[in-house]
């Protein structure tokens, strides 16, 4: 069967990510920094190191078969490739921004404004989906400094803390796109084995991701109370203990209800609790 080849960030914020999926999902390769392509010894995939900027259309293209990017990348370059899988990092927001010197209030007041950004594809569209008209003006780098040297009236980036707007004394000013990494294929090639295998195997590590063990005791009278606050995998697993008023439960939690599902079950009695990280989860 073909190797397939995967495209990732050689560099920024989206290398560590991507390369940590790929680990935890067991394949094995070298991450030298100086390498463009490194093949991974116990799966049939190449992983190329790209800019980010190129991924998506070596994906389009053919170069490579699996891209992993940022949507604004994606929706910037106007390619048309299949989204696998989102993978929950890398999220960010493209906004718009504003010196805060009272001078634009509402949307309507950037027409006939100088807007800097570095996507000025996505831009143009969400304009013009608000019927402003606007100078866009394409800037590579450092586009939150251009209010200030006089060189635009507003920009358009990606935030994410918020932290360099503030410190370049400008105010978020709506939403023009929210972002975050997704795993890109060609369109029809979903049903290749090697894609589904791969898939499969990004699938389980998501799902673990968002996922605890956790084991407790609790008195038998109270288990009904408890199985009534768990949503796990399947129904929990109960085992008896030493003491026979009392058994052990093993379930899974969603990280997201984490803090509030382990006060509900303390207000039942759950005692010992302990909560551990799950690798994998294989439906
Ligand atoms: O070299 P290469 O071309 O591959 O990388 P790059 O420099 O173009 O991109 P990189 O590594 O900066 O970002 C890669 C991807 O990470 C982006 O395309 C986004 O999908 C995602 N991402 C997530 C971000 C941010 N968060 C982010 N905060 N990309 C950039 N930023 C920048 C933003 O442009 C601004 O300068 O961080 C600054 C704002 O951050 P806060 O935290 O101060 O708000
Ligand atoms: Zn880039």
């Amino acid at each position: 069967m073909k190797t397939l080849k995967i495209a990732i960030q050689k560099s920024g914020r989206l290398n560590e990510k991507s390369v940590e999926l790929l680990k935890n999902c067991g394949l094995s390769f070298d991450n030298y920094k100086s390498s463009l392509i490194s093949p991974v010894s116990n799966f049939p995939l190449e992983i190329l190191f790209l800019r980010d900027d190129d991924i998506p259309e070596y994906v389009q293209d053919g170069i490579a078969d699996l891209g992993i990017v940022g949507e604004n990348v994606i929706n910037e370059t106007e390619v048309d490739v299949a989204y696998l899988q989102m993978l929950g990092f890398g999220k960010c927001s493209l906004k718009l921004a504003i010196p805060n010197n009272g001078k634009i209030t509402k949307l309507e007041d950037l027409n006939g404004k100088a807007i800097a950004t570095s996507y000025p594809v996505i831009l143009e569209k969400f304009l013009a989906n608000n019927k402003i008209t606007a100078d866009i003006r394409t800037i590579s780098g450092s586009v939150e400094i251009s209010p200030g040297l006089g060189l635009s009236d507003a920009i358009c980036d990606l935030v994410s803390t918020g932290g360099t707007l503030k410190s370049n004394g400008l105010i978020p000013f709506g939403d023009v796109m929210h972002s975050q990494a997704v795993l890109i294929g060609r369109k029809g090639e979903e049903e290749n084995p090697l894609i589904v295998e791969l898939m499969q195997r990004v699938q389980s590590v998501l799902r673990a991701k968002e996922t605890k063990y956790v084991v407790l005791n609790i008195e038998r009278k109270n288990l009904e109370a408890i199985k009534s606050l768990l949503d796990g995998i399947k129904s929990p697993t109960v085992v008896p203990l030493a003491d026979e008023g009392w058994v052990a439960v093993h379930t899974v939690i969603a990280e997201k209800d984490f803090w509030s599902k382990i006060s509900q079950l303390k207000a039942v009695g759950a005692q010992g609790i302990v909560v551990m990280p799950i690798e994998k989860i294989i439906l």
